[in-house]
């Protein structure tokens, strides 16, 4: 199983929600190992490089408008098959066909209110957190004296 790090982001709506802690403490409870953390304002022109992808479709200004609309909280996690791990606890970018059990099934309201944001594949997961984070700003535990359960 292969050692992965990917970018969370708890958008501006679980912040203003004070979910801040209930989506960092699934993810702790799921296993993974925090390894990059910062609260954060996302100004337009990172809003654009991050949500590249989707700028022909029609709700792109809205997202853009809507993740900087105020503090986001940007995380790194680490664990063995990190990406989809954080994929399945998020649940399904629509709320409304999200599982119970998952962040967005549990907590969510609408797809343009979903809470949060996981990489999706590991190309993706490398490009958002070169965006969020500077390779100094994330942790590179000892692991001698690693405890976490990801490690095996
Ligand atoms: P993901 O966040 O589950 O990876 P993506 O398809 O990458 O979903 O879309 C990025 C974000 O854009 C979603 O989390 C959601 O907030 C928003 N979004 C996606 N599809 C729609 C839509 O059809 N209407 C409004 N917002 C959307
Ligand atoms: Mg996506």
């Amino acid at each position: 199983m292969a050692v992965e790090r990917t970018l969370v982001l708890v958008k501006p709506d679980g912040v203003q929600r004070g979910l801040a802690g209930e989506v960092i403490s699934r993810l702790e409870r799921r296993g993974l190992k925090l390894v990059g953390l910062k609260l954060m304002q996302v100004d337009e022109a990172l809003a654009r490089r991050h949500y590249a992808e989707h700028v022909n479709r029609p709700f792109f200004p809205g997202l853009v408008q809507f993740i900087t609309a105020g503090p986001v909280v940007a995380m790194a996690w680490e664990g063995g098959n990190a990406i989809e791990l954080v994929r399945q606890t998020m649940g399904a970018t629509d709320p409304a066909k999200s599982a119970p059990g998952t962040i967005r099934g549990d907590l969510g309201v609408n797809i343009g209110r979903n809470l949060v944001h996981g990489s999706d594949k590991p190309e993706s997961a490398q490009r958002e957190l070169n965006l969020f984070f500077k390779p100094a700003e994330l942790l590179d535990y000892q692991r001698s004296t690693d405890p976490w359960i990801t490690e095996s």
